[in-house]
């Protein structure tokens, strides 16, 4: 089992992450870590604070010579606004004159978590619910994604809507009809999406979004959107039907929605499916080229809680940013009189570092999914375990079914 934990909170000192579980002998590519946590900083709306910190993530234990090391992987990741909140944010007692927050915001973790925490300051819940918590968890799962690149599995995103601006051809229908480029992988998408400043595929759309993006600006307000991510190269066979919790799509499901903000997630044509006959919704099984596949893969790659062999294709929707700069209506909790919710600098849209930290989930689950599977304490020992996994797989059906 692999597994992390991140700490640190958004205007403290810096995010840390413990990473354990990966096989030693992985190569770790420290640029390929902090391409990953600059994307993670992109697109248009973001507020004021991606202009101060540039991400990376200094690695202080195990790897050694470039290599892991089988023991745990820490690593850091300054915040460089620290040193703007170093009275606000002390480790030791309070300073005179700072304030406390009062008013909560609708749609933050602020009321909720006063509420549960038995806080008297609305600072103590922003901090750690901040998204800022993110730049920790890509970070952790980049290892994931390097680990997960040995065995040719590739993961991308792309932005498909913001503030239900979609565009005219949308590139989801050619995963669901199976209808790919040659040679597609994951990542291909993420090459495109990253040359736009929304992480749109299609250049009208584009346009057409900032415009939007800029009118919730001049209005004070902002904006949520949908994405995709996708994952090529997943060997059949990763999860269960056995078991609730360990079924693929669940536990992308749960990774998916537990980025900040997501409020829906669906795999593969998800909700249009319930509207659609079954000879419609269901893909048919063919063998191409000696082996079993199908011709459609409206399924996501997952059937039955087990990955197909096929792309997993997961949507998600985040909401729009809870931080209004013409805010709505709230209570001041030391007076308990009705008043408008606090304003706190924040993005306007973060629908694009959103697409890229559900790569970074999604390839967590995967990467936790297939160690399961394939095991291993070297590097060497999960790729012939994996090797003797997948060569023999036709085969054996073959073999099951002539006798
Ligand atoms: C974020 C850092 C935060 C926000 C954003 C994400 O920085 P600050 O609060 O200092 O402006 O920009 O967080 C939120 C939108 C949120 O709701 O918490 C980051 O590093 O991604």
């Amino acid at each position: 089992m692999i597994r992390f934990l991140t700490a640190g909170e958004s205007h403290g000192k810096a995010l840390t992450t413990i990473v354990e579980g990966f096989p030693s002998n992985l190569k770790i590519d420290i640029d390929f870590l902090n391409l990953q946590m600059k994307r993670r900083q992109s697109g248009y709306g973001r507020g004021l604070r991606m202009k101060i910190e540039t991400d990376t993530a200094e690695i202080l234990s195990g790897v050694r010579f470039g290599k892991t090391l089988g023991s745990p992987v820490s690593m850091l990741i300054k915040n460089k606004d620290w040193d703007n909140w170093l009275d606000k944010m002390r480790i030791e007692s309070k300073s005179a004159g700072i304030e406390k927050i009062t008013i909560p915001r609708p749609g933050h973790a602020d009321l909720v978590g006063i509420s549960k925490y038995n806080f008297d300051d609305i600072r103590n819940s922003i901090e750690r619910s901040s998204a800022r918590e993110t730049a920790a968890r890509v970070a952790a799962a980049s290892i994931a994604r390097i680990f997960l690149a040995q065995f040719g599995i590739s993961i991308g995103s792309f932005v498909e809507s913001i503030g239900g601006v979609y565009p005219d051809n949308n590139f989801a229908e050619n995963l669901f009809n199976n209808d790919l480029p040659k040679n597609f992988v994951g990542w291909n998408l993420s090459e495109k999406a990253d040359k736009s400043d929304v992480r749109v595929l299609e250049l009208k759309q584009e346009k057409k979004i900032i415009d939007k993006i800029k009118l919730a600006k001049k209005k004070g307000d902002t904006l949520g959107g949908t994405f995709y991510a996708v994952a090529t190269g997943v060997p059949v066979g990763l999860g269960t039907f056995v078991h609730y919790d360990k079924k693929l799509d669940a536990e992308i499901a749960q990774s998916i929605m537990s980025i900040n903000a997501v409020k829906a997630v669906s795999i593969g044509t998800g909700f249009q499916s319930a509207e659609k006959f079954g000879s419609e919704s269901h893909d048919e099984i063919i063998l191409k080229n000696g082996i079993l596949t199908r011709k459609t893969n409206r399924a996501g790659g997952i059937e039955g809680g087990i990955s197909t062999g096929l792309p997993i294709i997961v949507r998600g929707a985040m909401k729009p940013i809870a931080t209004l700069m013409s805010p709505i209506e709230s209570v001041e909790l030391k007076t308990m009189r009705k008043i408008d919710a606090r304003r706190e600098r924040s993005d306007f849209v973060a629908v694009p570092a959103c697409a890229v930290i559900s790569e970074s989930m999604l390839a967590w689950t995967l990467a936790e999914f297939f160690i399961v599977k394939f095991g291993g304490d070297s590097i060497e020992e999960t790729k012939d375990n994996f090797n003797n996994y997948t060569k023999k797989l036709y085969s054996r059906i073959k073999k099951n079914f002539s006798k």
